[in-house]
This record gives structure tokens, C-alpha cells and sequence, in this order.
């Protein structure tokens, strides 16, 4: 549904409020959070001023309540529903867990306590200020323009802004940086004399609970403040960098600090001057001490020059190699952000080793929302299963602590894919992508296909069209198998990237393999893959702590889905699956384009249940993934046809 103001209500549109609009509704409690969470209910109840009566349900604020800053208790008896929390957020995360309640909210049930698993839910949004010579507006955005930024500064009207804070708030999201980890030039100065822009921002953001970060450069003492060096050792370096914090604190009291990209894709960072990431993160990390600040350091540090005749170097060893030494050595206040792959959001990676190996380190996990490698918001594939499966992978076997477990103490960041298109997110079904990753933050072990089930019943409001469950069914065909279906049709296997260079959409079989990223398949007559073993290859597998070091060593151990990442095999060797690796890719690359046609289908069915402009949109971007879908098939296919010189078993026609 789409808004009198053009704003699309994603997954709070009237409908989902209208459980709790029509009941008589008592607040008890003061605060700015709690004048919010009045305002959502008076718009609910459509303005029409309080109803009169007992109340059917109770807000309510209690000190003593044992919810920890944002959970809340959620007690359903007698008629009456009541929701008490220690602090404001609790009480208005509440509020948001009884519209996705619906009807069930008011119903009797045992009393239930919701806290978030994890403190920080990050958004990351790489959204440049000014318009980027390459990578335009927002880099990695497909979704228009920023949110935050235009014409070089703050956006004067910010209804959109605070939107979009209601929507974040509403799948428990509770921070958001604001600008591009890359910094470009004079845009370093949004830390210092342009620091009102950022407050203006946080003033709308900060009205539901959601804390606003900055991307700064390493290099803003010399770029910004006319030091000579950056050295994080410098005492002129530190005094500078306590100031920008004072200043950044003076204007925004609720800040919640920096993130930064050091020494990485041409960032600078302290290696210019003999310095460890330890001293580059804790200085900056003590100029936030003081104000209770966070800086989180990208641990997304590699060699993209590198020589691509050098088969040693690998880079899916950098981010371990240079960190996993450092554990121990970074301030309380400093969490080193890693993603959650060791190489760059593909759509299928072993989880990074990196966060499995820091005890005494916060880490922050980070995801990609937006859909760099996967299908760039014009196909539609959703990640919340993948990123399930990262937050359930247990770095040190069956009884160690799950991803989500150790995130605990960093969070759970993502790349946002939302942009000032009117449906946020540019394909309106990559919603969910938002959604999902918001809820999984508060809850890692949440199951995705219930997600998917809330999300879907928030957002199309099934129960308000004339055929319930053939939309109910629909969406879920479309979206529940789409992130499988968008691996069969392009990279095999986890060997990754085969994307066209640069802008990173639709294949580029050969696209990056004699080039300096490091991002390599290795193909030739024989075989493809990567050999990552310990024994003959890299030595990446050897990162990982048992039992994961020992199953990622030989191809026989390893699982199907990843053999090519770690391993260089011939093409006829025989999967777990029963197939060789070479009908595999033929096999899986006929069968991605099936299911897209099928899905294309399933979409079609539901234009009567869908509103008209969404339904078209999604169409429309259907045949552009049907398209692109078909020329991946027909490029991997053709391009491991000629390599191997092994025909299809199926006799399928590849060109
Ligand atoms: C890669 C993107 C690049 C980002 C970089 C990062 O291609 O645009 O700057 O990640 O995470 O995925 O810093």
C-alpha cells in the first residue's frame, strides 16, 4: 500500500494496524520514545482520540521491570493484554510485536518475555554524499537515489526519513550509519564543520530508538585537520581525534560512533605508518570512550593488487591473517566488523574463520542486504535462509557457540538495500531482504520461513483480498526457493564471483580471472576450483578450527555446495549428489532457469490479489531476471562445454 504522501507502508500498512487501531488503548510512561509510541497509536486508531472505556490493552512503562533496555513482557489474560518494559524502546518494540500479532494479541496466551539477542542491529548504508563518478549516489545501490543525501548535502525534507526509521524500528533495527565506508574527499567533513547534517538526520532516526554511526577516514587528521600524519601513536593525532568526538557528542548526545574502512581497496589505514589495526581502531575508540561511543572496524582488509600469476596468495586468507593475531588487543569500545564470508557477499561462501577465532575480541558480523552478487534487486532472491544458515554455523563444531551466539558482542550489521525509490527497496519482493535481516538481528535463530510467513502477512495483508491462501502460497513459492534458484543459474558450487567486472551484474565467466582482485576460479581442460587444503593448496582450510579444518580438506570430506571453493577437482568428479561436477553445472544452470520461468508464473496468478502498480513492477523486473537468468545459463554452459569438451548427458541443446 502506498500512502497519501506517495510513502509505501511496506510491512505496516494501515491494515496490519487496524488489530490494534480498533481497541481502547492506556500508555503509562513519559519519554520521547513514548510520545512516539502515542503518535503510532493515534495514527492507528486514525486520530479519532482516545476510546473510552477499560482498557483492552496497557503500555506499560515499570523500572522494575526485569526486560533489559529494549525487551519487553507481553501478558494476555482475562481480556486484557498488557505490555510493561524497563525503558521506552521495549515499550514501542512491543507495540510492533502486537500489529505483527494481529488478532493473536488479544487473545489469552502464557506470558512471554522478548528481549533482543543481540544489543546492536546495524544498517551500514554506503550512500556517498556526493554523486560518485563510478559508483553514482549510492554505491551497490539499486534502489535510487539516498535516502540521506542529495545535490552534495542533507536532504531538506525528511518525511521519508522518518519512514524509514518506522520501518526499521518495526523489525528491530537499532542503528544506522549514515554514509559511505568509502570516504570520498571533502566528504570527510561531515565529522567536523558539516557535522549539523548528520544531527539533522539523527534527530528523525532518533525518534524511534534507532542510533546514528559515521563512516570516517583514517586519514581525516591530515585531510581534515592539516596534520602531517595519521599515525594513530601521534599524541596530536589522538588530541585530534578527541576533539571530532567532543564535537560530533556536543551535536548529537545519542551518537553512537564511527565505522571505519582502513587499508582497504585504497582506504588509507595505520599500515602507512608501521601501525597494527589494534592502534588504528583504539585510538579512535578512546576518543569515543568518554561519551560511551562505539567505532567498528572493518575487517574487510586484503591485497586488491595483487599479482594474478602468484597462485600462493589468496585472499580468502587475508582477513584471518591479519587479525587473528590482534585478538586481545582492541579496546573495550572498538568491534571489529566482519563479513561473514571470507571473500566479498557471493552467493555461496563458507562462513569467514575470522569470527570463530577472536575470543577476547567484539565482533560485529556483516551481511549484504543489498544484492551486489545476487541478482542486484532486479532478481528476486531472498537471503534470509543464507544468512540463517551463517547465524547456525557453529565455528567449533556441534557443541560450540553458534555465529548469532557469538555476535553478541559486536551485533549484526548489513549493507541496507533501501533507497528513495517508492517502494524502498527498488524490486519491491527484496523487501523482505530488509525485513528479515532486522528480525533475524533480534532474534538469530529465528526460522525463515516463518519470517517469510510475518512478513508476507504484514505487508499484502492476505486476509483482505478475495483468495487468502493462493496469495499466501503464491508469495511463498516465489520467494522461499529464490536464493537456490538464483545459485543454480549463475557460479557453481561456491567458486564465486564469473560476474561482469566493475558493476558486478550478469555473467563475466573469464570476468575477473586475470586480474588483481584475487578472485579466481581457476578453470582450464581438466578441472575447476580453488585448492584452499592445507595439504596442497593454500592453506586457508587450516584456519578453521575442528571439526571445520578437517572436513574443508579433502574433496571427499567437503560439502557439495563448497567443493570448488576448496578444492580444484577434474570435471568428471563424482559429487556426494551422485553427479559429476560437470552434469552438476549443466544440470543445476537448466534447472535455475526453470524455476525462475515457474516463479515468473506463479507471479502472473496473483494480479488479482496484488495492487496493480506492485504487481507490475514485479512483473517487469521478472522479465529482466528471466532474461539475464537464460544468458547465464547459456555462458556457464557453453564456456564449461568448450573447456571440457564433455557433452551434456541430457542432450540438451548448449550453445
Ligand atoms: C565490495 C563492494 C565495494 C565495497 C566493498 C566494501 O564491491 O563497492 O566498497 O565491498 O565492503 O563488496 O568495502
Amino acid at each position: 500500500m502506498t500512502g497519501p504522501s506517495g510513502i509505501d507502508h511496506a510491512w505496516l500498512p494501515d491494515a496490519a494496524l487496524r488489530g490494534i487501531g480498533s481497541r481502547r488503548v492506556t500508555i503509562e510512561g513519559d519519554g520521547p520514545l513514548v510520545d512516539t509510541l502515542r503518535a503510532e497509536v493515534a495514527y492507528a486508531q486514525g486520530n479519532a482520540g482516545a476510546l473510552q472505556g477499560d482498557a483492552d490493552i496497557v503500555f506499560r512503562l515499570d523500572g522494575d521491570a526485569d526486560t533489559g533496555p529494549e525487551g519487553f513482557t507481553l501478558t494476555r489474560s482475562g481480556g486484557r493484554t498488557t505490555v510493561t518494559a524497563a525503558a521506552p524502546a521495549g515499550l514501542l518494540y512491543g507495540f510492533f510485536h502486537v500489529v505483527r500479532l494481529g488478532a493473536a494479541a488479544f487473545t489469552d496466551a502464557p506470558e512471554q518475555t522478548h528481549r533482543p539477542a543481540l544489543s546492536r542491529r546495524m544498517l551500514n548504508h554506503w550512500d556517498n554524499i556526493d554523486v560518485h563518478p563510478v559508483m553514482g549516489q549510492v554505491e551497490r545501490g539499486y534502489a535510487g537515489g539516498s535516502l540521506f543525501w542529495e545535490d552534495g548535502r542533507a536532504r531538506g525534507d525528511r518525511d521519508r526519513v522518518r519512514a524509514y526509521a518506522r520501518l526499521l524500528a518495526a523489525c528491530g533495527i537499532n542503528a544506522v550509519c549514515v554514509n559511505n565506508v568509502n570516504v570520498h574527499g571533502t566528504e570527510a567533513r561531515l565529522l567536523t564543520d558539516r557535522i549539523s547534517e548528520v544531527a539533522a538526520i539523527a534527530g528523525e532516526l532518533g525518534e524511534y530508538g534507532l542510533r546514528t554511526f559515521l563512516s570516517v577516514s583514517f586519514a581525516a587528521p591530515v585531510v581534515l585537520g592539516g596534520l602531517d600524519t595519521a599515525d594513530p601513536l601521534d599524541d596530536r593525532v589522538r588530541d585530534w581525534w578527541r576533539t571530532a568526538a567532543d564535537h560530533a557528542y556536543a551535536h548529537i548526545p545519542d551518537f553512537g560512533g564511527f565505522v571505519v574502512k582502513a587499508d582497504s581497496e585504497g582506504q588509507p589505514g595505520p599500515f602507512a605508518y608501521g601501525r597494527s589495526h589494534a592502534d588504528g581502531a583504539n585510538v579512535i575508540a578512546d576518543a569515543l570512550a568518554p561519551h560511551g561511543g562505539t567505532v567498528h572496524w572493518r575487517a574487510f582488509v586484503y591485497n586488491h593488487v595483487q599479482d594474478w600469476r602468484d597462485r600462493t596468495t589468496d585472499r580468502a586468507r587475508a582477513a584471518y591473517d591479519h587479525f587473528a593475531a590482534l585478538d586481545g588487543q582492541f579496546k573495550d569500545n572498538a568491534v571489529l566488523q566482519v563479513k561473514h564470508g571470507p571473500m566479498d557477499f557471493q552467493v555461496r561462501e563458507p562462513v569467514s574463520p575470522v569470527i570463530g577465532a577472536l575470543s577476547r575480541t567484539r565482533v560485529a558480523v556483516e551481511l549484504q542486504a543489498t544484492q551486489e552478487y545476487t541478482g542486484q534487486q532486479r532478481h528476486v532472491c531472498a537471503l534470509a535462509p543464507m544468512w540463517s544458515g551463517v547465524l547456525g554455523f557453529r565455528p567449533e563444531g556441534e557443541d560450540g557457540a553458534t555465529v548469532g551466539q557469538l555476535a553478541d558482542g559486536g551485533g549484526l550489521v548489513a549493507v541496507s538495500n533501501a533507497g528513495a525509490d517508492p517502494y524502498w527497496t527498488g524490486h519491491p519482493l527484496a523487501q523482505f531482504n530488509l525485513y528479515a535481516y532486522g528480525r533475524l538481528a533480534w532474534q538469530p535463530d529465528a526460522d525463515p520461513q516463518q519470517l517469510l510467513h510475518e512478513w508476507t502477512e504484514l505487508t499484502f495483508s492476505p486476509e483482505e483480498t478475495a483468495d487468502p491462501e493462493r496469495l499466501r502460497s503464491g508469495l511463498r513459492a516465489v520467494l522461499r526457493g529464490s536464493w537456490e534458484t538464483y545459485e543454480k543459474y549463475t557460479a557453481p558450487l561456491g567458486v564465486g564471483f564469473m560476474v561482469q567486472p566493475g558493476h558486478h551484474y550478469g555473467p563475466g565467466v573469464d570476468g575477473y580471472e586475470y586480474s588483481p582482485w584475487g578472485t579466481y576460479h581457476f578453470a582450464d581442460r581438466d578441472g575447476i576450483g580453488v585448492d584452499r587444503s592445507r595439504a596442497t593448496g593454500t592453506g586457508y582450510a587450516a584456519q578453521y578450527a575442528k571439526p571445520w579444518s578437517q572436513t574443508y580438506e579433502t574433496p571427499e570430506s567437503c560439502p557439495d555446495e563448497l567443493l570448488l571453493f576448496f578444492h580444484h577437482v577434474p570435471y568428471g568428479h563424482v559429487l556426494h549428489s551422485g553427479k559429476t561436477v560437470i552434469q552438476h553445472i549443466y544440470d543445476t544452470h537448466f534447472e535455475g532457469v526453470e524455476e525462475a520461468e515457474a516463479a515468473q508464473g506463479v507471479w502472473a496468478t496473483l494480479a488479482d490479489l496484488v495492487a496493480p502498480a506492485r504487481h507490475a513492477r514485479v512483473a517487469e523486473l521478472y522479465e529482466e531476471q528471466l532474461r539475464s537468468a537464460r544468458e547465464w545459463r547459456d555462458q556457464v554452459n557453453s564456456y564449461f562445454l568448450r573447456k571440457s569438451g564433455i557433452p551434456d548427458a541430457g542432450g540438451r541443446r548448449i550453445y
